[in-house]
């Protein structure tokens, strides 16, 4: 039985549209940001990132963690593709060089987009998107994202997908990183083929399940 240790309002929101994508079987360990309780460390608080029994899985005291038999994995995009290519089908790469692409498109999502637009979920959770501060952390955040949201315009102006003109891994995991800047409505307006295909990823059956059962999570 394959293990989720996390929450749906965390980067594990990825490793849990992928299960609905596969139809996978598994069972989720609920896992809190430490940073989301006053203190992490009471005997009463909620299993965190900083319990002892979770840190035994992630010493990193990171979430999402997943176990599949005696494998354990950290790293939520790498979990994404390890799944997909476990369980086969559409969503992985179906030759060599497809699960290159697909490894390079996660590999320039996690380094090139999600150190800028997770600054922009992070302004937004503290509530501080009306202050002056946290304006200037936007501004900044969309300025670093003009490069790579012009790369992937690019990119999507001759493609409807990232890798092998089907929805896979790849887009999955650009789509959960580019999400987190998705409050800029000007920056993706300026991206129409970034928009259409994020609507196109954002329409699935499986994401909107996710989405449907992390809305229920407590805030
Ligand atoms: N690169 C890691 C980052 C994991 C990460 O930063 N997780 C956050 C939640 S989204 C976390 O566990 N934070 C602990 C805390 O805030 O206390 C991944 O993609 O899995």
């Amino acid at each position: 039985m394959l293990t989720i240790y996390g929450v749906y309002r965390s980067r594990a929101s990825r490793v849990y549209w992928m299960v609905e994508e596969l139809g996978l079987e598994f069972e989720s360990v609920r896992v809190i940001q430490a940073r989301r309780l006053a203190n992490p460390l009471a005997a009463d608080a909620l299993i965190n990132t900083l319990s002892p029994d979770f840190l035994a899985i992630n010493p990193m005291a990171l979430i999402p963690s997943i176990k599949d038999g005696d494998l354990v994995m950290h790293e939520s995009l790498a979990i994404t593709l390890y799944l997909a290519r476990k369980h086969g089908g559409p969503l992985s790469g179906k030759t060599v060089e497809e699960d290159g692409l697909m490894t390079m498109w996660t590999i320039w999502a996690a380094t090139e987009v999600e150190p800028h637009s997770v600054r922009i979920v992070y302004v937004y959770d503290d509530e501080k998107q009306n202050s002056d501060d946290g304006k200037a952390t936007i501004n900044v955040a969309v300025r670093s994202l003009k490069k790579p949201f012009a790369t992937l315009e690019k990119h999507l102006a001759t493609n409807d997908y990232i890798v092998g003109n089907r929805f896979t891994a790849a887009d999955l995991n650009i789509a959960e990183v580019l999400r987190y800047a998705q409050t800029q409505q000007a920056l993706f307006d300026a991206h129409p083929n970034i928009s259409a295909w994020i609507k196109r990823c954002q329409s699935r059956p499986a994401y909107i399940a996710m989405q449907a059962t992390r809305s229920e999570e407590p805030v």
